[in-house]
Order: structure tokens, then sequence, then C-alpha cells
């Protein structure tokens, strides 16, 4: 018979992601679909993402609040997930106004964003800092010191030395900036991870699998201060995908976005060739996986041409990646309202929601976002809560919403010369000009937007988007490293996590960013794709010169 585990259905989320891995680790999910059936479970994962109150609201209407309590109670094995971990405690600053489940005493607080960005996105670890008696020990399921789980989270639970582990409660923290909290807790039946294993490579299957196995490994030693280095240097790999002339889905990249050969028989070249095919998309995801990734993107690069709903490929991209790597996957491409070729409306979170459930666990919105900022400007900065992003973040949480901006250098002579926000750069233009401005595109570069890359980051922050994937058409498969100073201006403007995207060519750049920018993220494709640089060489020389990086698997 089967190994089964019952998993709550009971609000919107992207939880394809623990379906794969509770798969992978043997067990069948069942789901709970009313109260009623909490009562045949044998062991039960609470999963959670986005929104404190949307989550208990929605526990609440769905009438699970008292049984699932009872399930508690019981004595059964139960673990909860993100936000169901946060739903254990009394409330969250999320939304003061819903109760949580109260098992565990505590308000969760939100990062301070003074000195970090926030939301936490990335590889932290899990540390023991305390557990209390013998046979509790061993309550953690075997969450090792020395590797690093992902976590995506704004809201968390301060760690305030012995006072949970006063009343019976395992613990094991993180430190994120100078804030420590609870990355994980244990009690008896309860298990409960502010990270995500699902999406923590082999290191979160482990877990996984111990709490179903109910294997409870051997203690852990409690860790000292010292030796938790907190959030890792998180290193994507990023797959432009479309389709070849040969009818193919096939990882292409381009030369300042351009993605075809270059055919050259005379002194001037131009690029009317192939399309450049460089591996097939599941491939080289898992290849990166196992190769150390710690997140990968999809990018669709000619999804404009089409719609996204007939766009199946993609969706089977997803489909079979997440059945085998284990890390985050964004997609991008096609994010916003549709009309169907048979003239239905599709809304963006329509679409959204169909890689959410084919296994992505971000959506990149590239050119309706600056369609949307341009919008928003134009009615004075005020919302319209009708956007991709608002309605995408809504729903799945801002953690699930990444802009992925496309800006292209624009010199001037003077910082009077445009009404722009331009910056005086070390790297004049072609006439001498030693300012620019950063425009944002649309289309994949082909079409430029009056509006600037700053005025862009400004906006989509306000409306809900946590992340921005900073590509840069200028630096853009040159191998000659990242816009630094692209990188260090849009950091200035926003809170949100930003992803230095464009240019890398070598171990060295990526260290270069980490050095010399405050960036949360660095990605890379080509030096990838072609097979001069593996992940793994990136991040072991970014470890020899002194950066944590993630290094279990
Ligand atoms: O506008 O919401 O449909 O999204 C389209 C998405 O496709 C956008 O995220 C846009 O960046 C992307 N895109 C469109 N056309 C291209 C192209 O190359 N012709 N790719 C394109 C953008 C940029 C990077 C690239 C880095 C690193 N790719 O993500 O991977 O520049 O490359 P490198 O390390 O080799 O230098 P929508």
């Amino acid at each position: 018979m089967a190994k089964t585990v019952h998993l709550l259905d009971y609000v919107a989320g992207n939880v394809r992601s623990l379906v794969n891995a509770i798969e992978k680790v043997g067990y069948e999910v069942i789901w709970i679909k009313n109260p009623a059936d909490l009562s045949k479970a044998e062991r039960v994962i609470l999963p959670g993402v986005g929104h404190f109150g949307h989550c208990l609201q929605g526990l609440k209407t769905a009438g699970f609040i008292e049984p699932l309590k009872e399930y508690i109670n019981s004595g059964k094995p139960f673990m909860g997930i993100c936000v169901g971990l946060q739903g254990l405690f009394e409330a969250s600053e999320e939304d003061l106004g819903t109760p949580g489940l109260a098992i565990i005493p505590g308000t969760l607080r939100r990062f301070n964003d003074a000195a970090k960005s926030v939301p936490h996105i990335g590889w932290n670890s899990a540390n023991v800092v305390a557990h209390t008696q013998t046979e509790q020990q061993q309550s953690l399921y075997g969450l090792v010191p020395s590797n690093n789980y992902y976590y995506v989270h704004s809201y968390a639970a301060p760690y305030v030395a012995g006072s949970l582990e006063s009343q019976g409660w395992d613990v094991a923290t993180a430190r994120y900036g100078d804030e420590e909290f609870i990355g994980a807790i244990a009690k008896g039946n309860i298990f409960a991870t502010q990270f995500h294993p699902e999406k923590s490579g082999e290191a979160g299957l482990a877990v996984i699998k111990a709490f179903l196995d109910g294997t409870r490994l051997a203690p852990l030693e409690p860790t000292t201060a010292d030796s938790r280095p907190g959030l890792t240097r998180r290193v994507i790999a990023c797959l432009d995908v479309r389709t070849n002339d040969a009818g193919d889905l096939v990882v292409t990249k381009g030369d300042q976005y351009d993605v075809r050969e270059r055919t050259s028989t005379t002194a001037t070249s131009s690029s009317s060739g192939q399309v450049r095919n460089l591996g097939k998309p599941v491939d080289l995801a898992r290849r990166y996986y196992e190769s150390g990734a710690d997140e990968i993107t999809f990018l669709n690069i000619t999804s404009f041409r089409n719609c996204p709903i007939a766009d199946t490929p993609m969706l089977d991209v997803l489909r079979l990646t997440s059945k085998s790597v284990f890390v985050p996957l964004t997609i991008g491409g096609g994010i916003r309202d549709v009309i169907d070729a048979d003239g239905t409306a599709v809304s963006a979170l329509q679409v959204a929601t169909m890689y959410f459930e084919s296994g992505a666990d971000k959506v990149s919105i590239g050119s309706d976002a600056v369609i949307a900022a341009e919008e928003y400007y134009a009615r004075g900065k005020q919302l319209s809560g009708t956007t991709a992003i608002e309605t995408i973040s809504k729903a799945y949480g801002n953690q699930a919403v990444v802009v992925s901006v496309d800006p292209r250098r624009v010199y001037v002579s003077s910082s009077d010369a445009t009404r722009r926000h331009t910056i005086k750069t070390a790297f004049p233009g072609p006439n001498g000009e030693e300012y620019c401005w950063y425009q944002c595109t649309i289309k994949g570069g082909r079409e430029g937007r009056d509006i600037d890359v700053q005025e862009l980051v400004t906006a989509v922050e306000a409306m809900g988007c946590g992340e921005i994937l900073l590509n840069c058409i200028d630096k853009d498969g040159t191998n000659s490293g990242f816009d630094l100073e692209l990188i260090n201006e849009v950091k200035r403007v926003v809170k949100i996590p930003v992803i230095a995207s464009s240019g890398a060519g070598n171990p060295g750049h990526f260290l270069e960013v980490f050095e010399k920018t405050t960036t949360d993220a660095a990605l890379g494709a080509g030096m990838f794709h072609r097979g001069e640089y593996t992940v793994a060489q990136v991040k072991d020389y970014l470890a020899e010169n002194g950066l944590t990086v993630r290094t279990s698997r």
C-alpha cells in the first residue's frame, strides 16, 4: 500500500513543488478538501504561501481551525511550512486583526529593512541553538547545521534565547542581518519550518523524508553563534527559451538580445542566421541544479508574439523540470492579460496560476510591468488594484512576483539635458558623454519607452513586486561583467531584493558584483550554456574569496 500524507487544500498556493518533493521521497499526497477529512489523516502537512491573514482567513472560512487544533492535539505527526509555521503562532504584524492558531506563543514581526532587503529571499541556515530533554533532542528531524535551506518571507518569529525552550520547544534559528529568527521549531508531534524544504535541494528532501518516515535522526549538537553565517550569496542560472526555425523549443542566448547567429561574409556581419541552439531547457536546468544553482529562471523570450495559453511547451518544461529540480523555479514571458485564440479573455492572474500549478515558484513580468508603471504615473502614483503585479502578488504573495527589467543606456552630455534620472558614468558614451540614463524597453528590447529604470522599479515596488531581475541590454552576452553603476543605482532606490543580470563572463565577475554592489543575487546565462564555466566553479571561486555560498546539495 502506498505511503500517504494529507495536505491541506485551503487557499490558492503554488504547492506543486511540495507535491513533487513528497512524491520524490516515496509518498502519495491526499488532499484534505473539507474538515471531516482531517480525522482520517495519519500525517498532515500544512503548506502556506503568501499572506498570513489570507491563509488564516482561508482556514477559518473553510471551517478548518478547530478540526486542525484537534488533529494537532491528537498527537499524530503534523508539519507546517512557511506560513504553515507562522499560523501556529498567536499573531503576525502582517495582519494583526486575524489571530493565529496560538499553539506557539509569540507574534511574527516584519524584518527591519533599514539596512537590508525585504523579503528575505535565499539560502540560510537552520541551526539548532537549543534543545530540551533527551527524548525531544531528535525532534528536528536531523536538520544539519552546515546545510542551507531556502527561505522566502518578510515576516518572522524573532528568536528570544531560552523563551520557547523553557516551554519544551526545540528551536533552530537563522540570522538575517542583525536579526535572529526561528527557522524551525518542534515539540512532540509538531514540526514546522520557516524555510521551504521542498525547494531546498537534497538537504530539504532529506528533512521531508525524515518527517514522513518518522525518523528521529541522531541528536544534533547546538551550534555556536559564530558558526551561523546567515544568508548565502545566490547564484542563478537563466535560460532564455524560444522555438527555433525548425520548430524545436531550445535554450538560446543573445548578444545584446539578438539571438541569431551572425552571418558574415565580408567585413560587415549581420544576424540573419539561425536562432542559436544551446541545448534543451529541461536537460540544462537539471545540469545547473546538479552543479549547485541556487535558482533557475526560464524566460520565454518570444512570448509577446503568440498567446501564452497555446504555449503549452513552457508548461511542459516546468512540469518536467519541477519533478527533478528542487530549487526555486521562475518563469517569465507573457505574464499579462491576454485574449486567447478563441476570443476568451484570460487574466494575467490566470496565466500565472497555470504556471504555478505546473511547478513555478515565481513569475517574472517584463513588458506588462513597464506599461503598468507608465499608467501608475499617469494616474498620479495611484494604484489601480488591477495590474498583473497587484493581482498576482495579492493572491500568491509579493515574493512570487519578479519584475524583469530590460534597460538600455542613453548617453547625455549633462544631467540637465534630460528630465530623466541620470548618473555620472565612469564609462563615457561614444561622443564622450559623461552622463547616462537607463531607458526601459518592452518586447525584449524592441521598443524603448518614455520611462527610466529608477521610475520603473519604484513603481513596481509600490505595486507589490517582490524582487527585481535587473538585466542590461548593453551588457547582455558581452562577457564583460555586470553593469555595476546600474545595479548600485537600482539598489539605492528600492528595498526589495535585486538580481544582477547581463554580462557575466567568468567567476570573477560574480565576485566583483557581490563585492562592489549590494546586489542580493547574481545571474549568468551564456557562460554556463557555452560550457565555459560551471555554476559550481563560480561558487567555489566565491567561497575561496571568503564569500558565503550554499555548498550543501
Ligand atoms: O515582456 O513579460 O513577455 O517577458 C519577456 C522576457 O523575456 C523578459 O524578461 C525579457 O528580459 C526576456 N527577453 C526578451 N527578449 C530577449 C532576448 O534576449 N532577445 N531575454 C529576452 C533577456 C536577458 C537575460 C540574460 C542575461 C544574462 N535575457 O535574462 O539571461 O542578460 O545573459 P549573459 O549572462 O549571457 O550576459 P515579457
